[in-house]
């Protein structure tokens, strides 16, 4: 890359996709030109990715067309990145849960709120290339769009070229879960990119040592994990066994790909997001239809507030799911528990049938509270 902008490059850029870690010097630009269609990991239908030697005086690469190339690509797995990653921390915050548990929704409501909210938390919440982010923004207007009937987001596949790219290593395809970014910055402040992921629940369910699919690689560099646990699937159902099975899966696979100890505590915050609060936390519920606004520092989040809902919830969790609790107390010391809601079902009489409306309740706190935590650390350093 040209000078004009190599003064503020970060240092070192993790791939969202492959975990591939490289100097932002090596990045490989992709080509605009027609000529220039078909790349040998990417795919025949996505622009070679090349090294340049030739920028233009933007610092823009131009490729062997003469075209001008913006767009930019990881030198490992050739996904296209957003080139803010090269010149902004990043914070890299894992989603995991059962199927079913409610984590797309909690994304599409998370991302819905926290555009309204944002200023009033103190800070501004951004799309960083809106066409990445094209599967959330359909979950988004799913769910809260103007006019017509509410749809939830389908079902998120284990496979499939909406949710994941597929690129070739070798003479093997490989699944790479799309990545999704927002741009969050204290208002005046320095910016950081937001990078998270919606897996199929399917994809961390447990799987002999070694097997772990690519799709949750991200897991070993995640900096928060977002564990979003449906209280109201059903106790003697497999589903409920699987919620606790699937905690201690993910923990292992953090623990092994980021090469901690299997006994270790684990070294990043645990924020276990209760969903579908609308169902059952009747004691909680008039907690969380206020968002929790009060001044802070990185984010202007209300800790009272939320600490004294995390102790609610942690009390019911205690009666209801013991050796859940227990599980995680074993794995990490800095626990929150976060209830919230994406939508309020309720039953029509007349009918019988299940009604659904949209209704974000505190579904942005369990991502601002990840990236204060996150921001903290990172200052500390
Ligand atoms: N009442 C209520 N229902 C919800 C809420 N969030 C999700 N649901 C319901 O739960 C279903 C599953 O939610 P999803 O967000 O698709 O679950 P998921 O964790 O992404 O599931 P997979 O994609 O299979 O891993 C939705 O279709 C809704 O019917 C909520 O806040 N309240
Ligand atoms: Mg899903
Ligand atoms: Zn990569």
């Amino acid at each position: 890359m040209n000078s004009t902008v190599s003064n503020t490059l970060v240092n070192q850029v993790h791939c969202p996709s492959c975990a591939h870690i490289f100097r932002p010097e090596v990045i490989c630009f992709i080509a605009e030109h027609d000529k220039l269609q078909g790349d040998r990991i990417a795919g025949p239908l996505e622009g070679l990715r090349f090294r340049s030697s030739r920028f233009n005086i933007d610092g823009n690469a131009v490729d062997m067309e003469g075209r001008v190339c913006t767009r930019v690509a990881c030198p490992s797995c050739h996904i296209e990145i957003p080139r803010a990653l090269l010149e902004n921390p990043t914070c890299f915050i894992s989603i995991v849960g059962a199927p079913g548990s409610g984590k797309s929704c909690l994304l599409g409501a998370a991302s819905w709120s926290l555009r309204k909210l944002a200023g009033q938390y103190g800070c501004s919440w951004v799309d960083v290339e809106p066409r990445l982010n094209a599967l959330l923004h359909g979950y988004e207007s799913g769910l809260f769009g103007a006019g017509g009937a509410m749809r939830t987001p389908l079902k998120t596949e284990v496979a499939g070229g909406d949710w994941y790219h597929q690129i070739k290593v070798g003479t093997k395809l490989e699944m790479l879960p799309k990545p999704m970014y927002f741009r969050v910055a204290r208002t005046g402040g320095v910016s950081s990119i937001i990078v998270m992921y919606d897996n199929a629940g399917e994809h961390f369910l447990p799987v002999a040592e070694n097997a772990e699919p690519p799709h949750t690689r991200h897991l070993g560099q995640a900096q928060a994990l977002l564990f979003v646990f449906d209280p109201t699937m059903s106790h003697a159902s497999d589903k409920a066994q699987r919620q606790e099975l699937i905690l201690i899966e993910a923990v292992s696979r953090i623990r092994r790909l980021a090469g901690v100890s299997q006994s270790a505590k684990l070294p990043i915050p645990i924020i276990i997001v209760l969903s579908k609060a609308d169902l059952w936390a009747q004691e909680i519920r008039s907690y969380i239809t206020q968002p929790p606004i009060a001044p802070g520092t990185i984010v202007d989040l209300d800790r009272q507030k939320i600490e004294e809902v995390s102790t609610l919830s942690h009390a019911y969790m205690s009666e209801k799911f013991p050796e859940f609790v227990q599980s995680v107390a074993a794995f990490s010391d800095r626990v929150q528990w976060v209830p919230c809601c994406a939508m309020k079902s309720s039953g029509k009489a007349s009918t019988g049938q299940v009604e659904n409306q949209p209704r974000a309740n505190w579904s942005e706190v369990p991502f601002l509270l990840a990236f204060d935590q996150i921001a903290r650390s990172q200052r500390r350093k």
